[in-house]
């Protein structure tokens, strides 16, 4: 087995899904629950650089990631020689029962690399929810406060507490209460529907959330603040300017652990290694995963040192957070985004992108808004003239894109938005050829 790129190609050789990808949908019905479900699915035998191999010899562009998770691509071969000795050598003892140095040199390498230059601790488990969940167990235990504050469109994950933080109803929430307490949720300085308009959305959404925590909390019972830098699931909505600095602020003057969710941000996705740099804002605990470790189950909390060393011995942990064998994808991953220096690559990919996109609305109405950073980009599809959502015609350009060998991703809270996240080490002719695709599919309509 070598950890070599499939041929860097679109190739679409069968349907898609193919026969092959739809026999093996067929056995999944009969095996798996269908709460889990698939954009695409095609099965995947190969992947790396910027292409998705599936099983009937298919070969699509990627401008997923898995969701923002193998920016330094997929079978990385840093991650898998790193993976594979480690393999060899051991997988699993419990950080908690005999530790390994892995796990440290990973807390070490966090701790330098999120923003601030104060003195910080780390631990690490196994998924974004669960660093989340992390984060406001310290920030309570550390304030002695209850309230945790979360904002419109924002998604922190899927277990009781994180599905609490989540704005979204369905698929995320519907049926699954009741909820966790203490959780209040703020107006989003979202400029492409702020009624104020784009120019006032940051310093005014930014009034009216601290007013309302003010009013109907009352910032002294407040814990945590919780917020995306640039919310992903809700929209890849990149928050007006002077937002997150004010409310950074507002947690500084009233004793509110700031918690920067940048699970799906960081690890140079949006052309900075944690999307807060972009304007200075520095968090007292940052929450990572996907980017991480190139595709392991790996993540993060990382915060002041004045909260984490509160906690007692004992009160955080887990059987598996920080397996030795992630940790070594995530030290591998982070020797790449220094080495292949892929903030820059990630702002380089803006700079193809965003004006092909800016060019593409010019020419179609119905995209309302083009929006993001680097990497994280999205445009926004409306009845033309005006913010109605058009979920619809979202879907359909992204069922024309995969026909085509072209894997899109849609999200936001009136599912209409067209995101992409390429790996960060797409191949320039394919991240241009996934463009041409996605003109393409909206000069078909
Ligand atoms: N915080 C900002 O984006 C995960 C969710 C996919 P986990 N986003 C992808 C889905 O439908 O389940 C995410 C995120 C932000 C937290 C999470 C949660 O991370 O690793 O999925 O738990």
């Amino acid at each position: 087995m070598s950890s070599q790129n499939p041929p860097q190609e679109r190739r679409v050789v069968t349907e898609i899904p193919g026969p092959r990808s739809r026999a093996l949908q067929e056995r999944r019905a009969a095996a798996v629950a269908p709460g889990v479900s698939s954009v695409l699915p095609v099965y995947v035998t190969d992947a790396g650089g910027g292409v998705i191999v599936d099983a009937d010899g298919n070969s699509l562009i990627d401008f997923g990631s898995g969701i923002a998770v193998t920016n330094v691509g997929n079978a990385n071969p840093r991650v898998a020689e790193r993976v594979k000795a480690q393999v060899d050598r051991f997988t699993h003892t419990c950080f908690m029962v005999a530790p390994y140095e892995s796990y440290v040199e990973v807390c070490e390498a966090l701790n330098r690399l999120t923003p601030g230059d104060h003195e910080k601790r780390s631990i690490l488990v196994n998924s974004g929810a669960e660093a989340l969940e992390n984060a406001v167990k310290i920030a309570r235990y550390a304030t002695g406060r209850d309230a945790v504050v979360v904002f419109d469109h924002g998604y922190h994950g899927r277990t009781l507490l994180t599905m609490t933080l989540t704005s979204k109803n369905m698929p995320y929430k519907q049926g699954f209460g009741p909820y966790a307490p203490e959780v209040y949720r703020m107006p989003m300085a979202y400029p492409f529907r702020w009624p104020g308009g784009r120019e006032d959305c940051g310093p005014q959404a930014a009034a009216q959330a601290i007013d309302q925590i003010t009013k109907q909390i009352g910032a002294a019972n407040v814990a945590a603040l919780v917020i995306e830098p640039i919310q992903g699931e809700g929209g890849f909505i990149d928050p007006a300017p002077g937002f997150l600095p004010a409310l950074a602020a507002f947690c500084r003057d009233n004793g509110i652990v700031f918690v920067a969710d940048e699970v799906q941000t960081g690890f140079a996705r949006t052309g900075d290694l944690f999307a807060c740099e972009h304007e200075g804002v520095v968090p007292d605990i940052v929450a990572t995963a996907k980017g991480i470790a190139g595709g392991l189950p790996l993540a993060a909390v990382t915060g002041r040192a004045e909260l984490m060393d509160r906690i007692h011995a004992g009160g955080l942990g887990g059987t598996y957070g920080g397996n030795p064998v992630a940790c070594q994808a995530a030290l591998a991953v982070l020797e790449e985004i220094e080495n292949e220096k892929l903030a820059d690559r990630a702002r380089a990919i803006g700079d193809i992108m965003l004006p092909r996109l800016r060019a593409l609305a010019e020419r179609h109405p119905a995209i309302g808004d083009v929006r993001g950073r680097g990497a994280m980009l999205a445009i926004e599809l409306v009845e033309p003239g005006t913010t109605v959502p058009d979920a619809a015609l979202t879907a359909e350009i992204a069922r024309r894109c995969h026909a085509a060998g072209l894997l899109v991703l849609t999200c936001g809270t009136y599912g209409n938005v067209l995101r992409f996240l390429p790996p960060l080490v797409i191949p320039e002719h394919l991240l241009k050829e996934g463009l041409d695709v996605l003109e393409e599919a909206f000069a078909a309509g």
